[in-house]
């Protein structure tokens, strides 16, 4: 998907709303455990419920890779649900890969010609050579870990080293190997006070923004700080306060509710 196509479903919809897909057998409802592929049939209700409220989803790799051969048929079965019935929506792979080249060249087909992600979150932390061969594929996108949501950010990402916080000098550094039409960043809903520093740096790229929701991060302040006229230039994740709003019955009609919430939120920026 190009970033032309994106902000056209963005300014569409009038929703930057990214639901993450982060499926737990202990938290999902347990009647779905009678199904064949209870992974599976959870997402397909909550992607039913939620599509209107998003244009994009999430799944997070480590929650279908904990089950093995079968966690890896639901995500491959998820993700071929949303192409399918939801063509129009940006699916990333929150897999958070990156090694030396010819490694990250299969990851990236692992991703991008296999499973047909239009995304994929990368550790910048190998350099270049671990990042590019993200970059080689035609409306595909590489997002690049910049400043994540996480306590341990502050370990090495907020470390103001000799000149700059590191965060800052990966995305000066990073953002000369690819364009605004095939890389974004991950800057944590919970870092609202470096938006600013963000936007300096990187102006014009889409930034992908976990941490609103279970997290407790402002949707206010990121896109006080954090939006791009015109283009919005976020997307912003919401998992668990989404997909585990109930696990009752209702939790379907539970998650679109609260997706109708946050994009309700949104409209107030377009
Ligand atoms: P909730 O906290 O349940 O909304 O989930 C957040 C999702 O975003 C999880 O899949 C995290 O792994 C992911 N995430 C962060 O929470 N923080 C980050 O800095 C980066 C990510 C990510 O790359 O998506």
């Amino acid at each position: 998907m190009t970033r032309a196509e994106l902000i056209k479903q963005i300014q569409a919809k009038k929703t930057f709303l990214c639901v993450g897909l982060d499926p737990d057998v202990d938290k999902i409802p347990q009647f779905l455990l009678e199904e064949e592929d209870p992974i599976f049939e959870f997402n397909r209700q909550i992607v039913d419920a939620t599509a209107d409220y998003c244009v994009a989803f999430k799944p997070n790799t480590a929650f279908y890779e904990a089950y093995g051969l079968s966690g890896m048929t639901s995500l491959e079965k998820t993700i071929k649900y949303i192409k399918q019935e939801y063509p129009n929506h940006f699916l990333i792979a929150d897999a958070k890969r990156g090694d030396i080249g010819n490694t990250s060249s299969m990851y990236a087909k692992a991703f991008f010609k296999r499973l047909h992600a239009d995304a994929i979150t990368v550790a910048p932390y190998m350099g270049s050579d671990s990042v590019k061969p993200f970059l080689q594929f035609e409306g595909k996108w590489a997002i690049v870990l910049g400043l994540t949501s996480n306590e341990g950010a502050t370990d090495f990402q907020l470390d103001e080293g000799k000149v700059e916080p590191l965060y800052q000098h990966v995305l000066r550094t990073s953002s000369q190997w690819g364009t605004t039409e095939n890389m974004m960043y991950v800057i944590g809903a919970t870092k609202a006070q470096q938006f600013d520093d963000v936007r300096r740096i990187i102006p014009n790229h889409f930034l992908l923004v976990p941490g609103v929701g279970a997290q407790g991060g402002s949707l206010a302040e990121v896109c006080k700080h954090g939006l791009i006229k015109n283009d919005i230039g976020l997307l912003i994740n919401s998992s668990r306060a989404i997909i585990y709003a109930s696990n009752g019955e209702d939790f379907a009609a539970a998650a679109a509710k609260e997706a109708k919430k946050v994009a309700d939120e949104m409209k107030a920026y377009f």
